[in-house]
């Protein structure tokens, strides 16, 4: 056996203070175990042990100051234990302890020259505690990653200056298992409040009603479902000529037909042909639930925020009286009139965008429903026909679906059928 000293090593600067010490006399320690905590006004660092041992005496304690050389313990170690690595001072002679179960020889034991402490990795932008870095030592760190719990999401420590102890992580697991996911999703980090005053003026508005509950359910839906979306064209230059026939027939006041309309048409024909996009997943995630009916949401921007009338039946009404149902329904949801159960028994959803812009987005299902259609502007393109660019309007899809139902080929099925029922709305009366 020999009897080794712990010193500080080379910290980078003058003084460091002792926050913590984590050995006593008596411990066995295995190497690299962290003997105390030390701190200085930028970082943390842990001081690891180099050989594993029997404390034989601890030097400093909590609250010390502490320079490069400081003795910080005395360690039994076995004589076959291979030496510390490397060697940074000369040894200086302790005497054996009084207590030691047998002779010790007094160890030419070289102060070992610890490994370069590691800082605590300290979050560099506003990540948490109000633009302050979590303020914790990379035990606590590991300990809190091991039990999966982000330690941004803990406010303060009980510890000096707020740091966060072992006894934090373990009460933020126990109050997260009483809460439930109720605050902020458990062990989900919460978004860090900023004060942006520091930066300029600033103004409170209260989210409306609808913003609030609209929030929770996308929440809800990207953190349950695995989405993907997938992006198709569609020609519908054919289509188009259609429509504005049909609409410069119509007599003054009559509610006119919108590229929506055969959206919703192309889309419920591809249901019927692919039922699964007609179904949701039961709670358990065992089976899914086949709908025989085919009832199409649709996205209506309001003042209050986004509101989903829901068009029941769509597969046995025509053209016109789809269009009319969607001109009451959009007119009844921006002056905040729909009825809970005009928004109730969707199947799919529809988002349009079209009538404002946009190339591609990525919308987000309304589960539990399993997909939703996002539509952008259509725009004439050159499509090349074999022999020469021909000037098309294309109309840009994109489909969102939930993943543990819909594969992707599935999803590129589904999209090539609305597709060719947009392209050639004849397919529709198939
Ligand atoms: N490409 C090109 N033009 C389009 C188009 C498209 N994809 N979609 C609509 N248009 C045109 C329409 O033909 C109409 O043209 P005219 O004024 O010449 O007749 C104009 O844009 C406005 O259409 P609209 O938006 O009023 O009608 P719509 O049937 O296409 O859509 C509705 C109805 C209720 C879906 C829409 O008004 C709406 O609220 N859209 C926003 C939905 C939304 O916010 N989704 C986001 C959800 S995710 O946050």
């Amino acid at each position: 056996m020999a009897l080794i000293e712990i010193k500080v090593p080379d910290v980078g600067t003058a003084e460091v203070d002792v926050v913590d010490v984590l050995i006593k006399a008596g411990d066995i320690i295995a190497a690299e175990q962290t003997l105390a905590v030390l701190e200085t006004d930028k970082a943390s660092m842990d001081l690891p042990s180099t050989a594993a041992g029997t404390v034989q005496e601890v030097f400093i304690k909590k609250g010390d100051k502490v320079a490069e050389g400081t003795l910080i313990a005395t360690l039994l170690v076995s004589a076959e234990a291979p030496a510390a690595p490397e060697i940074a001072q000369p040894a200086t002679p302790v005497s054996a302890p009084a207590a030691a179960p047998e002779p010790v020889a007094v160890a030419k034991a070289p102060a070992p020259k610890l490994p370069e402490p590691a800082p605590v990795v300290q979050a560099q932008s506003q990540a948490s505690n109000n633009g302050k870095a979590a303020h914790a030592t990379p035990a606590v760190r590991l300990f809190a990653r091991e039990l999966g719990v982000d330690i941004s999401g803990i406010k303060t420590g009980t510890g000096r200056k707020g740091r966060i102890l072992k006894d934090d992580v373990k009460n933020f697991v126990k109050k997260a298992m009483t809460e439930g996911f109720s605050q902020g999703g458990g062990s989900i980090p919460p978004i860090p409040a900023v004060d942006f005053s520091q930066f300029g003026d600033t103004e409170e508005r209260q989210l409306s009603k609808i913003k609030r509950l609209t929030g929770q359910n996308l929440s809800r839906v990207w953190l349950n479902l695995p989405l993907v979306t997938y992006h198709e064209e569609a020609d519908i230059t054919d289509q188009e000529a259609f429509r504005v026939a049909l609409n410069a027939e119509k007599a003054a006041g009559e509610v006119k037909v919108t590229g929506l309309i055969f959206i919703i048409k192309a889309l419920v024909a591809a249901m019927q042909q692919f039922p699964q996009f007609n179904a949701s997943l039961s709670p358990d995630g065992e089976k899914l639930i086949l709908k025989k009916y085919f009832n199409i949401g649709i996205a209506v921007d309001t003042p209050n925020g986004l509101v989903v009338p829901v068009l029941r039946d769509v597969n046995k009404k025509g053209i016109n009286e789809i269009a009319a149902e969607l001109a009451e329904k959009s007119e009844k949801a921006r002056l905040g009139k729909l009825s809970p159960a005009d928004m109730q028994g969707g199947c799919l959803t529809i988002s349009s965008l079209g009538g404002i812009g946009g190339t591609a987005f990525t919308p987000i299902v309304n589960a539990p429903e399993v997909a939703i259609l996002g539509v952008t502007r259509a725009k004439m393109q050159p499509v090349w026909n074999g022999k020469e660019f021909i000037p098309r309007l294309m109309l840009p899809l994109d489909l969102t679906y939930d993943h543990r139902v819909i594969d992707g080929a599935e999803g590129a099925r589904f999209m090539a059928v609305v597709k060719q029922n947009l392209s050639d709305i004849r397919r529709l009366l198939l």
